[in-house]
């Protein structure tokens, strides 16, 4: 199982058999809230009735169409539609199946734009100490999760920098959305272009808010300097926004809302709302145009998936895209971020709890670990949510992680929260 303890799981399987909007019905007959969306996927709720009428009925009407040198209509039709939601001067985007795939595609069409424009000397790769940019090696090498990487050291990409993390319980610990210290973390930038010469560095990947190590909410100022040192050096800055995008913080992309615009944006999860793998890279005109050169019969860009646009995924992206649409999600979800906020920081109080923060829809608890046993709480956390209080958490060693609906009910982000304090109080 993907990052699961395996062993501990056999033990006591948490099976889920069916899903329907905000709930998940498990193997032994209980309907589950499900405080997660997915993971981070499923914004909208499970099985929306109109995704799966369109994947129905697409994998019924065209089951699979050649993705190298064919193609078909909603392929194009769902690259028009991504671009036309994100920032000016976004035309093109790329289909992958994964976060993890966008992520390797973003560095490779990086290093890949700076050769077609003769400037094949910037290589250098920058990531972020706790980033994550999913398991693949492009994306293990930028990434910053140390048990990511422990296995596999010697065989990362070279030439890759990682600037300092930004999260510090001694300056921001409780802050409520943006923390007001950190900026000049990003500073760091400077430092790796004096040193390296910034001539010789192709991008910088960040996540505009970092998601799976725990919330990380970038400190106010933050992106912005990450831009304006980019700007200064020709570097191209992508936002990792497997996460952040399709409204998770109240926009259809993180670069809206903290109005910095990057080069290159990656995206997963809610393009489809969980419903059938697929991730896109959005790059700017800029990017784009860099390759449309040399003999029009030849291949610009040397990459590519078997299942790059698959016709049922398009159409899950579609009918997806019309759902945020028709029921305003991101609107909405932005008018629900004072009571999620509200509601998560119920338990700064909790003797447990060592820091709440939240950013639009994305949470975290960090709870005291337990002495020689760090993780073992988080891990009892869930289970207990799971088995005795009929609620899906997701824990990160010690760090609980909440991704509530897009379309929450406000009472659900209540209940979530007293429930959490419930456990935390019965937990040793
Ligand atoms: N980049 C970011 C920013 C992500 O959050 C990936 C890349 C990789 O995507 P795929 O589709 O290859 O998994 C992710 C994925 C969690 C959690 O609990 C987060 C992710 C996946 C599973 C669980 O925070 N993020
Ligand atoms: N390995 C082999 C032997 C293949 O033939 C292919 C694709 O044709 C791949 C890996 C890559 O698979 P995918 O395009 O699904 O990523």
């Amino acid at each position: 199982m993907p990052f699961t303890a395996n062993r501990d799981f056999r033990k006591n399987p948490r099976i889920l058999i069916s899903a329907s909007g905000h709930y998940y019905q498990t193997a032994d007959g209980r309907q589950v809230y499900d405080a997660f969306s997915g993971l981070w996927t499923s914004g909208l709720g499970h099985c929306h009735p109109k995704i799966v009428e369109a994947v129905q009925q697409q994998v019924a009407t065209l089951d699979y169409a050649m993705a190298f040198q064919a193609g078909h209509e909603k392929s194009f039709q769902l690259a028009d539609e991504l671009t036309a939601m994100a920032p000016e001067g976004f035309t093109r985007c790329f289909f992958t199946n994964s976060g993890s795939e966008s992520v390797d595609t973003a560095l490779k069409i990086a290093l890949a734009c700076h050769r077609a424009r003769g400037e094949g000397h910037r290589t250098r790769l920058i990531g972020r100490e706790r980033g994550y940019h999913g398991v693949n090696f492009g994306g293990m090498s930028v990434g910053g999760m140390s048990p990511n990487r422990k296995a596999f050291g010697a065989s990362l990409l070279p030439c890759v920098d990682h600037l300092p993390h930004t999260h510090d319980l001694e300056h921001n610990a409780f802050t409520s959305g943006q923390p007001e210290w950190g900026a000049h973390l990003a500073d760091e930038l400077e430092r790796l272009a004096a040193l390296h010469d910034g001539s010789n560095i192709a991008a910088v990947i960040v996540e505009p808010v970092a998601g799976s190590t725990g919330v990380l909410p970038p400190p106010t100022g933050y992106l912005q300097r990450l831009r304006e040192i980019c700007d200064s050096h020709g570097i191209l800055l992508i936002f990792d926004e497997v996460i952040t995008a399709f409204g998770r913080i109240g926009e259809p992309f993180a670069a809206q809302r903290f109005g910095v615009t990057p080069d290159i944006i990656t995206t997963a999860k809610g393009l489809t709302n969980g419903v059938i793998p697929m991730g896109a890279v959005l790059v700017r005109d800029e990017v784009y145009e860099s390759f449309m050169q040399g003999p029009d019969h030849l291949i610009e860009l040397f990459h590519g998936y078997t299942y790059s646009g698959h016709p049922v995924a398009a159409a899950a992206g579609l009918a997806t895209l019309e759902v945020y649409r028709e029921e305003d999600t991101f609107r909405r979800a932005r008018g629900l971020e004072s009571h999620f906020e509200e509601a998560i920081h119920s338990l700064d109080d909790h003797e447990k709890v060592m820091d709440v923060r939240n950013f639009g829809l994305m949470g975290a608890v960090e709870i005291e670990p337990r002495d020689g046993a760090p993780g073992m709480r988080g891990m009892e956390m869930h289970k207990k949510c799971f088995w005795e209080e009929d609620l899906v958490i997701r824990n990160g060693m010690d760090v609980l992680q909440f991704s509530p609906f897009l379309n929450s009910r406000p009472e659900d982000l209540s209940m979530t929260f007293e429930k959490i304090r419930k456990v935390l109080d019965s937990i040793d």
